[in-house]
């Protein structure tokens, strides 16, 4: 393999230049090449001064996530940075487009910092449930100062070159190619005969109330371990000699390295890049998209077209009518004005996308030269057959008709028009203009560059995008149906829905499923359990407690009731003192003994609830890959990004304690707990779900 670091001598200027697109993400070969090329300008007695700089579109993006989980191979990390900053010439970094991570702890180790204006820097380590660990904690905020050291470390946000400058990350702004720009400010140092400046030398951060910090950052973590470990890291910054410091800062590092919330965060890293990746779609070329339809202007509708709107898209939305085309257009300017409050748009890019952007029409005609459309009507198959009927006969030839269905069969939708291969399922979530995950839900007969251009939707509006199979549900809602039920049972068996909301946000979910409900209104799965009773084996368990709270109109959170009571213009909700007593009678309608559930179990057995159903998921085909269930889960539904996502917790756990438990479950509800053919086998074959994702080509 070639040097992808350059050695280059301007006078008594060496530039070491690193070339390994596409972001110089720091490799073994690039570790190598930087540590060979410093001995090389130290060995040369005409050279006073080195200028590190990326090719390419970014100084360095970090560590080489394609080398994660691999065995370390020197040099290492740490050991280069603290090389390059011992050493006697005066090193500089000329930065440009992003230094993340590694890429910041060598600039740190650099004793002079010149950046583009454009540039950016941060320390995301956090987003992989580690720390810097090659001295970024103990050289950050001998820069910043203690708080906003920690703040950078702990959000793992990128800071602006303006705000670095600021901050005394960097030294200097300077406009022009970098390497010109590295040059000069070099030679200039130089001829200043400016000292060797090593941060590791500067006075360690002040004093500040650790335990509060320590404090302040668990409570914010949720339950991950790294934010309260940066704070210790800093805690020894600024009370320890720098070495000591650093020596404290491996250890932490190392703890958390070896911990399981690492293994989550960065597989969670890996695949949320990786989903997107099919084999199928290589040199398939998708189709155009500049203008897109969108049917119905309800809060879904409202979202997709703004989300759209953000990704520079021409939108034409479709309404039933003169008011409702009016209550629509409000729904999107209410969305757009909030992205406006919050910085992302401009006032002017504001005006252009409500006046020049946006149509909103009630007539499909409008429709005729749209690239791609998206239905967003009612949840009801005749109405939707009805639309894509309509759209069959407007649409351009080669448009993509795409239905947001959440449940609902795309084969049979696709069947309502005389183009099936153009048709498709893409099923956003709520508010779609603000949630990562999209669902690109394939049917038997969609064309392959019907889907390439779904993931290049996807990638327009900013989202995670995920492949998935026809079926009830999808990916994501079916298993959420099966976990939910999980939670159900608990319920009549005797957990109170407010333990077993406590119990799961303590596991990391971002909302318990009860809470979860009432947001979503408490009608969506009143009208499901009406739609399937017919169908319902005499064995299933379905608790109907709730629905006589729904009979008196109580929705949750939209009516102000439902497991919880709202208080208009409070986020805090407290029980329903309702709920006990429904719950009661049931109990003894059902003739139940209710019994007492530790968190523990609570949490076991909804897991093993989502995991088997998951399973299920991945043996039929309906997620490509075990980690694309883990992708839609984080994404879609809460769950905590430092567990990695079911089929990763279960990994982590052992799949033979999963299984077991799965099959002792089974013998009080057989019905329900049905172990999943692929998890028998996995185990029966001493596998796990990574095994799947590594051939299927992680
Ligand atoms: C650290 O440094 C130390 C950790 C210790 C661990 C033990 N390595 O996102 P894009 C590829 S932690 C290798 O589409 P953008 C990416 O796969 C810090 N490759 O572009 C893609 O390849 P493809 C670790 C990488 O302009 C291409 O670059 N670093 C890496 O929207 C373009 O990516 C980070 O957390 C990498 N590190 O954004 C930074 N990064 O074209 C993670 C990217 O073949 N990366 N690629 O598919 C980012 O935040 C963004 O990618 C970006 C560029 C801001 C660098």
């Amino acid at each position: 393999m070639s040097n992808p670091v350059s050695y280059n001598a301007h006078g008594p200027v060496a530039v070491l230049r690193i070339q390994n697109p596409p972001v110089n993400a720091l490799s073994q070969a690039v570790r190598q090449g930087l540590s060979e090329a410093m001995d090389r300008a130290e060995a040369d007695a005409d050279i006073k001064a080195v200028v590190i700089v990326g090719d390419g579109r970014a100084f360095i993006a970090g560590a080489d996530i394609t080398e994660f989980g691999k065995p370390p191979m020197e040099p290492n990390l740490p050991d280069l940075c603290s090389r390059i900053e011992a050493s006697p010439l005066l090193v500089i970094a000329s930065m440009h487009g992003v230094s993340l991570g590694g890429g910041l702890e060598v600039a740190l180790s650099a004793h002079y910092r010149i950046a583009q204006p454009d540039a950016r820097v941060g320390l995301p380590e956090v987003h992989l449930g580690l720390l810097p660990g090659a001295g970024g904690t103990q050289r950050l905020p001998r820069l910043t100062g203690a708080a906003k050291g920690i703040e950078i470390m702990t959000s793992g946000g990128q800071v602006k070159a303006a705000a670095a400058l600021e901050m005394g990350i960097i030294d200097k702004i300077e406009t022009g190619d970098p390497q010109e720009v590295g040059l000069a400010y070099a030679t200039e140092l130089v001829n200043s005969a400016a000292p060797r400046r090593a941060v590791s030398e500067l006075a360690g951060p002040e004093a500040m109330d650790w335990d509060a910090a320590y404090s302040g950052a668990v409570s914010k973590a949720r339950g991950q371990n790294s934010p309260g470990a940066i704070v210790r890291a800093v805690q020894a910054a600024s009370e320890l000699p720098f070495a000591q410091g650093l020596a404290r800062e491996r250890a932490l590092f190392t703890e958390l390295l070896q911990g399981d919330q690492s293994k989550g965060m960065i597989h969670a890293f890996f695949n949320e890049r990786a989903v997107s990746n099919l084999p199928e779609l290589k040199g398939v070329t998708p189709r155009a998209l500049n203008a897109i339809g969108v049917i119905g202007g309800g809060t879904m509708g409202a979202g997709i077209a703004t989300a759209a709107l953000l990704a520079k898209m021409q939108v034409v939305l479709i309404e039933t009518g003169e008011a409702q085309a009016s209550a629509a257009r409000g729904r999107i300017e209410g969305n757009l004005q909030g992205a406006l409050k919050r910085g992302k748009i401009s006032q002017e890019q504001y005006d252009a996308l409500t006046q020049d952007a946006l149509v909103v029409a009630i007539d499909y005609a409008s429709l005729s030269d749209v690239d791609l459309v998206i239905e967003a009507v009612f949840e009801n198959m005749d109405v939707k057959k009805e639309v894509f009927g309509k759209l069959d006969a407007v649409c351009k030839q080669g448009a993509i008709l795409a239905s947001n269905t959440s449940y609902l069969d795309v084969d049979e939708i696709a069947a309502a028009t005389s183009r099936r291969s153009d048709v498709i399922g893409l099923h956003f979530f709520s508010p779609a203009h603000v949630m990562k995950l999209l669902e690109i839900v394939v049917a038997d007969k969609t064309a392959l560059d019907v889907v390439a251009t779904s993931f290049a939707l996807g990638k327009a509006f900013g989202k995670i995008s995920v492949r998935a199979g026809v079926c009830d549900g999808f990916i994501g809602n079916r298993i959420l149906a099966v976990y939910r039920t999980a939670a159900d049972h608990m319920v009549l068996d005797g957990a109170s829905p407010y333990q077993i909301d406590r119990a799961l946000t303590d596991f990391g979910f971002a909302m318990g499923p009860f809470a979860v409900a009432d947001l979503a209104g408490l009608d969506i799965g009143w009208m499901t359990r009406k739609r399937k009773a017919p169908d319902r084996h005499a064995d299933e368990r379905v608790p109907t407690y709730i629905d006589k709270l729904c009979e008196e109109g109580h929705f949750g959170q939209k009516t102000g009731e439902g497991y919880y009571l709202y208080e208009k213009g409070q986020r805090a909700s407290v029980p329903n003192p309702k709920i006990p007593a429904l719950i009661a009678a049931e109990q003894a309608d059902l003739r139940i003994t209710p019994r007492d559930f530790s968190d523990e179990e609570i949490v076991r057995r909804y897991m093993c609830a989502m995991v088997n159903e998951a399973a299920k998921v991945v043996e039929e085909g309906i997620a490509r890959r075990p980690a694309d269930v883990d992708m839609v889960l984080l994404f879609g539904y809460g769950f905590p990004r430092y567990r990695g996502g079911p089929l990763k917790w279960a990994d982590l756990q052992g799949l033979d304690t999963v299984l077991a438990d799965i099959e002792r479950y089974a013998q009080e509800d057989a019905w329900f707990w049905k172990p999943a053919t692929l998890l028998k086998t996995l185990v029966a074959d001493g596998r796990n779900f990574d095994d799947l994702n590594r051939a299927a080509g992680k």
